[in-house]
């Protein structure tokens, strides 16, 4: 079983790779070498996969017409011939399991890559992975057109003048990266670029460089560097953030990406003001076969429903409990009362627990959803960010302005409304999807 949690997504210092012309060719060649490998593993597994479910299937039609068999001798009546049956079922199990192996085309390549460049092996990489890697390159596509593919030509182009200064301070304030991140980006660019002549490659290289560093740079102020549930333990996570951020969508996808790695889940639905939020909730509970403890009285008190939430978490070794919340009330005062009452009662109630206070961000809003976070903040007691809707925007430079001006890392991403459209975010993965994309 993958834990997504905890797969590895970046590579160890030494590994880091330096490309250099010369050895570019070979390289690409070695890739596509991995790639191959790595799907005829992906195939080979969903094969062997098939095999086994055809097999339970025969064993389960076979055993249903043993009993048949008997049940006719008794009564008598006639009864659909077994082959029907066995025929229907097989059609039944091809319509919901359509074929969803990923093609292994320039896409799939590019994720091997990644994967490879990260030190995995090509016998480990699952298809889940491949899809994901896809989806995020997919996602990024609006801002790596406008911005990336202008900023890449200028600074291959060899040492910075003037000219090609503006030229990047522009694309990256079109790109939502904001004021103070683009200056630090320009300085450390120019610093080098005189120092020495850098070819193309490497100046990318180093530009890469220069953005992970910012986006990496707010883990050094938590004890978490990675970011996963730890196991039989009680962990809570708080979502926070304004309405329509993705609040409701990211606690559905989280409770279903734990689930499918392994954690005991949990969703409390202390959303109680918006009539439909609760049954919004219930429904990605379903999709995520999580359990959801909700109060359907009008206007319940969320802290309520979150002390509810606690005591049947705690009772049953639940390992990880998603609180969702309101992301608007009468006004912003009674707003951030709300919050800062649950977060009074998680602190209070759940001592033992490993707490984390995730802001969701919709990346849509670009720079103006930078200042809410100040607002919830306080409230909350943030400890991260979740970034929502980078499929949908021109502006994903907002990344690296949360990090470098909110001081906060950025836990998870969402590319997409499906319920595998939001996984743990990595710097290397998303630069990389940006920049060599
Ligand atoms: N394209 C895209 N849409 C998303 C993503 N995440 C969420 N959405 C959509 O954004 C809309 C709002 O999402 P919700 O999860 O209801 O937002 P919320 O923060 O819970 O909103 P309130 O409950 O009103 O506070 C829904 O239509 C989601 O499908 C994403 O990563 N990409
Ligand atoms: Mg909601």
């Amino acid at each position: 079983m993958l834990n997504w949690f905890r797969r590895k997504s970046k590579p160890e210092p030494e590994e880091q790779v330096q490309p250099t012309v010369v050895e570019e060719t070979n390289k690409s060649q070695d890739y596509l070498e991995w790639a191959k490998t790595a799907f005829q593993n992906i195939q080979q597994r969903k094969t062997e996969e098939q095999t086994s479910e055809v097999q339970e299937n025969q064993e389960a039609t076979q055993t249903l017409e043993a009993e048949k068999i008997e049940e006719t001798a008794i009564e008598q009546t006639p009864i659909q011939p077994a082959w029907l049956e066995k025929s229907d079922r097989l059609e039944q199990l091809q319509e919901i399991a359509p074929d969803d192996t990923p093609k292994l085309d320039e896409e799939f390549v590019w994720s091997a890559k990644i994967l490879a460049q990260s030190g995995r092996k090509a016998e480990d990489v699952s298809a889940e992975e491949i899809k994901w890697l896809k989806k995020l390159r997919q996602g990024l596509n609006k801002t790596r057109i406008n911005l990336v593919n202008q900023l890449k030509s200028i600074v291959g182009a060899g040492p910075l003048n003037k000219e090609a200064v503006l030229e990047i301070e522009s694309l990256l304030l079109q790109a939502d990266v904001g004021i103070e991140a683009t200056d630090e980006i320009i300085s450390a660019l120019e610093k080098r670029l005189k120092e020495e002549a850098l070819p193309p490659d490497q100046a990318i290289e180093y530009l890469k460089e220069i953005l992970r560093e910012i986006l990496d740079r707010p883990l050094a102020n938590t004890n978490n560097q990675e970011f996963f549930p730890q196991k039989n333990y009680l962990n809570i996570w708080l979502m926070t953030g304004v309405n329509g951020a993705g609040k409701t969508t990211t606690v559905g996808k989280l409770a279903h990406m734990a689930h499918e790695s392994g954690y005991s889940c949990m969703i409390a639905a202390a959303d109680t003001f918006r009539a439909a939020a609760v049954e919004q909730v219930k429904v990605w509970g379903e999709r995520s076969q999580t359990q959801v403890i909700s109060n359907n009285t009008k206007n319940a008190d969320p802290a309520a429903v979150v002390f509810d939430a606690i005591v049947a978490a705690q009772s049953r070794s639940i390992e990880l409990l998603i609180v969702d919340t309101a992301g608007r009330l009468q006004n912003k005062k009674n707003l951030m009362d709300e919050l800062s009452k649950i977060r009074r009662i998680l602190d209070k109630k759940a001592p033992e627990a490993l707490l984390e206070s995730l802001l969701v961000l919709d990346a849509t809003l670009g720079q103006n959803g930078l200042s809410q976070a100040k607002v919830f903040s306080q409230a909350a007691q943030l400890s991260g960010v979740v970034l929502t809707k980078l499929d949908g925007t021109a502006k994903g430079g907002i990344a690296i302005a949360i990090a470098q001006q909110l001081n906060l890392p950025i836990r998870f991403i969402g590319v997409g409304e499906g319920i595998e459209d939001l996984r743990p975010f990595s710097s290397y993965e998303f630069i990389e999807a940006l920049l060599n994309g």
